[in-house]
C-alpha cells in the first residue's frame, strides 16, 4: 500500500476532498468532505468566498483524524483564471472577484488597441475570453490602478490557498498560462505584455511546475490539526488536473465536462496557426509541458441556474429524466451568446432567445432541460468538427469526464450525432489527477504513462455508440 494524498479539488459549482492511495497497483479513493461553492455579492462585486473555502479545507483535513489517516502530502486544484492581490504585509487588497463579474466588459478590446490580438496569440496561444486574467487586471489598472501598483504579490486562488497553508508564495505553471501573461514558448511570465499593458510585474512570483513539493504545512497548522503534511503543487488548474486521467488520449477528444465544457486534444507543442486562432482554440500548459488544445465553451453551468432557478426542486439526474420525455421539443440557443454568461434569471434567458428566435419557448422543466442538452450538444458538434479541420484527421473516440459525464442523455446524443464511441468517466478525474501528480512527486508513480494506466485499471468507463444507422 503506497502513501495517502489528499487532494482538494474546488469547481465553481462544488469542492471535494478526497483521499487517495494504490493498493495492488489500483488507485483507491475515500471522499471525506464534500461542499457547495457558489459567487456571491461583496458590495458591487461578484466574488468567490476564499474564506468559506479555506474552513471547508480546514473542515476536511480534520476529518482524516476521524478516519485515523495521516495523509503523506496536499494538493490543491481550482478553477482558473482568478486571482488575489497581497500586499507588503501579506494582506489581500483586493476580494477574489469572480471570472463572472461584468467588471472585464469591453477590456478585450481596449488590450487589442495596444496589443494586436494576433501578436498576442502569437506569443501565449491562449483562447480570447473577456474574463481572462489580463483582462481582469487591465480592468484593475483602469479602476483602481493604486491596487494594482501597491500589489506586492499575484496569487491565483489555489496558490493562496496553498499560501493560507504554508506561508510560502508562488505561481504554478498550468495554471499561469490561463492568465493570458505566459509566453507559450519561453513557459514564462512575458514581460514584453506585461510591460506594453503596464501591469505591475514584481507582484509575480516564480512559476512552478506540476509535481513540485512546495512546503509543510505551518507549525500554527500543525498544531490545530495535529499533524503535518507535505503541500505538493499539482496542475493546480482543474482542467490541468482533469485531463491527466484520461486513461487514453492518443486519438482522443475529451470533454471535461462540468460548470464549462473543455473539449479537446492533448498536444506536445502548441499550435497557433491561423485556423486555430480563427476557431478560439487554447493552449494551457499542462504536466510535463504537455499543451492543452481545447475550447472552452459553455458547460452544464447553464442547467445548474436553471435548477437554482427552480428552486433545487429537481435534481440533476431527475432533470435528465424529464428532458429524455420531451422527445418533441427541439428549440435550440446558441450556448455561446454572452446573454447566458451571468443573466438575472437563465430560464428566462431562455424562454426570451427562443421567443426572438422564433422558436417553440421552453414552458416545463423538461422542455427546459431538453433545450440545455441539445443545445451544448450542438456546440459540442461544432467544436469537434473544428478540432478534426484543424487536424485534418478523424478522431474516431471523445472521452468525457467530470461530473458532467454522468449525464447519460448527453452522452447518448454526442454518439448519436457524431458516430464516434464515447467514453465516459472517470466522474472525479480532477481529483484523481491532482492524486496521481502528488504521486509522481513522492515518488510512488513514475510517470504519467504509468499514472494513465493506472487509471485505466482502476475506474470504470461506461461506453456509448451511435444508437442508429446513419443514412
Ligand atoms: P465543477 O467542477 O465545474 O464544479 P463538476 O465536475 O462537479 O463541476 O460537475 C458538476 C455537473 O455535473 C453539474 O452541473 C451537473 O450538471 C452534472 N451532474 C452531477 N451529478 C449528475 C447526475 N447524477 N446526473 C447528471 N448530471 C450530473
Ligand atoms: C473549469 C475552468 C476552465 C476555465 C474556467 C474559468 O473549471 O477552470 O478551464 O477556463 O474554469
Amino acid at each position: 500500500m503506497s502513501k495517502y494524498c489528499l487532494a482538494v479539488d474546488i469547481g465553481a459549482s462544488s469542492g471535494r476532498l478526497i483521499l487517495g492511495h494504490l493498493e495492488k497497483g489500483k488507485l483507491k479513493l475515500t471522499e471525506i468532505h464534500r461542499f457547495d461553492n457558489n459567487i456571491v455579492q461583496k458590495g458591487e462585486q461578484y466574488c468567490w468566498d476564499i474564506e468559506k473555502l479555506f474552513h471547508e479545507i480546514k473542515i476536511g483535513i480534520n476529518k482524516c483524524k476521524e478516519l485515523e489517516v495521516k495523509p503523506e502530502s496536499i494538493g490543491v486544484d481550482t478553477w482558473a483564471v482568478d486571482f488575489v492581490l497581497l500586499d507588503e504585509n501579506n494582506n489581500p487588497l483586493s476580494n477574489a472577484v469572480a471570472y463572472r463579474d461584468p467588471r472585464t466588459d469591453g477590456m478585450m478590446e481596449k488590450v487589442f488597441n495596444i496589443i494586436p490580438k494576433e501578436k498576442l496569440y502569437l506569443e501565449t496561444g491562449i483562447q480570447f475570453q473577456k474574463f481572462n486574467t489580463i483582462y481582469q487586471l487591465f480592468a484593475l489598472k483602469q479602476k483602481s490602478p493604486d491596487v494594482l501598483e501597491k500589489a506586492k504579490a499575484f496569487l491565483m486562488i489555489p496558490e493562496y490557498l496553498n499560501f493560507l497553508l504554508t506561508g510560502k508564495k508562488a505561481n504554478e505553471y498550468t495554471n499561469a498560462t490561463s492568465t493570458q501573461l505566459v509566453n507559450a514558448f519561453t513557459k514564462n511570465w512575458d514581460h514584453e505584455i506585461l510591460d506594453q499593458l503596464g501591469i505591475n510585474k514584481e507582484m509575480f512570483q516564480d512559476i512552478k511546475p506540476p509535481k513540485t513539493v512546495l512546503g509543510t504545512l505551518s507549525e500554527e497548522l500543525v498544531s490545530e490539526f495535529g499533524f503535518g503534511m507535505k503541500v505538493v503543487l499539482p496542475a493546480t488548474h482543474d482542467t490541468g488536473s482533469a485531463v491527466i486521467s484520461v486513461p487514453e488520449i492518443e486519438d482522443t477528444i475529451y470533454i471535461s465536462s462540468g460548470t464549462w465544457s473543455l473539449i479537446g486534444v492533448e498536444n506536445r507543442f502548441p499550435i497557433c496557426v491561423p485556423k486555430a486562432l480563427e476557431y478560439n482554440f487554447t493552449n494551457e500548459g499542462g504536466i510535463d509541458y504537455r499543451f492543452r488544445f481545447l475550447k472552452n465553451i459553455m458547460g452544464l453551468w447553464m442547467i445548474q441556474e436553471v435548477k437554482r432557478n427552480y428552486d433545487d426542486k429537481f435534481s440533476f439526474s431527475e432533470l435528465v429524466g424529464l428532458a429524455r420525455d420531451e422527445k418533441e421539443f427541439n428549440s435550440i440557443v446558441n450556448v455561446d451568446d454572452d446573454r447566458f454568461l451571468k443573466p438575472n434569471n437563465m430560464i428566462k434567458e431562455i424562454q426570451g432567445y427562443c421567443k426572438e428566435t422564433h422558436q417553440q419557448v421552453p414552458q416545463t422543466p423538461g422542455q427546459m432541460a431538453k433545450c440545455v442538452y441539445d443545445s451544448l450538444a450542438d456546440s459540442y458538434i461544432r467544436a469537434i468538427n473544428e478540432i478534426e479541420e484543424i487536424f485534418e484527421k478523424k478522431f474516431p473516440k471523445v472521452n468525457v469526464i467530470g461530473g458532467g459525464c454522468q449525464n447519460e442523455m448527453l452522452n447518448q446524443l454526442i454518439a448519436d450525432r457524431t458516430g464516434k464511441e464515447v467514453c465516459a468517466g472517470p466522474i472525479e478525474a480532477t481529483a484523481i489527477g491532482n492524486i496521481v501528480s502528488q504521486l509522481m512527486a513522492l515518488g510512488e508513480i513514475e510517470d504519467i504513462t504509468q499514472a494513465r494506466a493506472i487509471i485505466k485499471d482502476s475506474f470504470e468507463v461506461k461506453t456509448y455508440q451511435q444508437s442508429f444507422q446513419k443514412g
